[in-house]
């Protein structure tokens, strides 16, 4: 059996890792055709692996009821949020992969964001990548929500936003 502290305890841990301050953050910004979405990927270093934390505003809305948007989010294998006239973040290339897995087994697949009138707040953890290897790689969303089951990803749609993430050093985190 895998030793398991309480509930209170490990919450206590890691609020203490987030009061801590992020090892590293990516700032996102929309794609020239979103240009209103902006936000903070910050990356916090825990035993148990990576703790996300993501705030975007400017997000796609629907004044349809029951059609709140839920947005598909990746950690992409490219290093730079360029790309061409069909796909303006082509650059950010494919779901970052380093084990040869299918999606949504990809170690950048996360969880998707849900829109409220165009924010989205997300925390949670993972331990399919650590910091170090992420450092540069892209923060990708999406127009569509991840279906977690078509290949190669997850039939999310057009990637709206991206962002590098960067290395936090020293005492500016
Ligand atoms: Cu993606
Ligand atoms: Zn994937």
């Amino acid at each position: 059996m895998n030793k398991s502290p309480s509930c209170s305890r490990s919450a206590v841990d890691f609020l203490s890792i987030l009061r801590g301050g992020p090892r590293a953050a990516a700032g996102i910004a929309g794609s020239k055709d979103y240009p209103g979405i902006s936000g903070t990927v910050r990356l916090y270093q825990a035993n148990a692996g990576v703790i996300v934390l993501a705030q975007v505003s400017g997000l796609p809305q629907s004044d349809i009821p029951c059609q709140e948007r839920v947005f598909g989010f990746h950690i992409h294998e490219g290093t730079c949020c360029g790309g061409n006239m069909d796909d303006p973040l082509a650059d950010a290339m494919s779901h970052y992969n380093p084990n040869g897995c299918g999606h949504p087994d990809h170690a950048g697949d996360l969880p998707p964001l849900f829109g409220n009138n165009g924010l989205a707040l997300s925390l949670f953890l993972t331990n399919r990548f650590s910091i170090d290897e992420v450092i540069g790689r892209t923060v990708i969303i999406h127009d569509h929500p991840d279906d977690f089951t078509t290949q190669p990803s997850g039939n999310s749609g057009t990637k709206i936003a991206c962002g590098v993430i960067r290395r936090i050093t020293g005492s500016c985190r």
